[in-house]
């Protein structure tokens, strides 16, 4: 990515004040040791409170986040020309800047792949010189490992919700349909975001995750921020060997709203660059999505009108980044 002048940053017309950031929260992280089988209690009570937790014990292995991370550096220290040679992403490629098609810029460039159709490996890495097996192989490695670890978390959540039979969540991704996507996202350093004095650069807009999880593993540098309820941002410590998990607005239906699909963001960072890895487990694109009925307590009603994977899909590629997807789909 080229570094920009000080006028072109403000140009970029997305440095925002940030609403002062809880100090104490961060600690507070709900953090779920994957390897204890009794940890379903405290994953649902996640859910529920913030939408967001950190996973230790994953059990993924350590060179399959290192051979893809080795890979995503050798392809994002290419030159700017030959990487546009795989883009522009629309949605699939390489993106630089450009998030979604309705006007949404920030401080990144990212390679978006679905993973349930054929990538051509073979045009994307010859233009830059580098091995499309090797890609090919690190890719999927690591995408069948998050769809493991996807699959469990949502076992133990149905289990944590007494609902049956427990694949009720986690049948969606295991579907051979199932409309998941990888994304890489790189956000340089940007050295100009000191002159803004406590202004901060976007990398990542404010936005829900359309999908039924997110499953996010980053290096050490910091720029993650979720959002609570009040209105609040905290930033989410960096940690290279754990993944940070957040609800998606169809898991969030499902549970009628009892699970919170949270609003995150990223920060550009002046001097280090980050690089995140997010797998987004979605349904199929004919899966209808409604609150479950035994999630709908007594007299309680169904928050939601029951829509397909492609309606919600096709109404969130008409929406900017921050804009709020499910009021669409509340019942009034
Ligand atoms: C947010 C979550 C995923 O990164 C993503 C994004 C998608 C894109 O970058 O193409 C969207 C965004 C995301 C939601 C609203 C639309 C679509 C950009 C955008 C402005 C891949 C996804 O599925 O939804």
């Amino acid at each position: 990515m080229v570094v920009l002048s000080i006028p072109a940053v403000e140009q970029f017309s997305i440095v925002k004040n940030c609403k002062p950031i809880s100090s104490f929260f961060p600690s507070n992280i709900p953090i779920i040791d994957l390897s204890k089988p009794d940890s379903k209690n405290l994953l649902v009570k996640a859910c529920e409170e913030f939408g967001f937790f950190k996973i230790i014990n994953h059990g993924v292995p350590m060179e399959f986040i290192n051979n893809l991370e080795l890979e995503a550096i050798k392809f994002f220290s290419s030159p700017l020309n030959q990487k546009e040679k795989a883009g522009p992403a629309d949605p699939f490629g390489y993106g630089n800047r450009k998030i979604g098609t309705n006007g949404d810029i920030g401080w990144v460039e990212y390679i978006l792949l679905s993973t349930n159709s054929e990538f051509n490996y073979q045009k994307f890495a010859s233009i830059l010189g580098l091995d499309p097996e090797n890609i090919r192989a690190a890719v999927n490695d690591y995408v069948s490992a998050m769809k493991k670890m996807a699959c469990e978390i949502l076992e133990m959540l149905a289990e944590g919700l007494k609902i049956y039979p427990k694949n009720v969540f986690s049948k969606l991704l295991m579907d051979e349909q199932s409309d998941s996507v990888f994304r890489i996202n790189h956000y340089p350093p940007c050295p100009e975001v000191q002159e803004f004095n406590g202004r901060n650069l976007i990398g990542f807009g404010a936005h829900t995750d359309p999908q039924i999880i997110s499953l996010l593993r980053s290096n050490n540098t910091s720029g993650l921020q979720i959002s609570l309820e009040d209105g609040h941002w905290i930033s989410v410590p960096p940690d290279q060997n754990s993944f940070f998990i957040n609800v998606g607005d169809s898991l969030q239906v499902m549970t009628n709203g009892r699970f919170k699909s949270v609003k995150h963001r990223v920060l550009a960072n002046s001097l280090k660059s980050r690089l995140s890895m997010i797998y987004f487990g979605g349904p199929p694109l004919s899966e209808k999505i409604a609150p479950l009925a035994s999630l709908i307590k007594g007299d309680q009603d169904s928050l939601y009108k029951e829509f397909t994977w492609f309606e919600y899909k096709k109404s969130a590629y008409n929406s900017r980044l921050a804009d709020n997807r499910l009021v669409l789909f509340e019942k009034v």
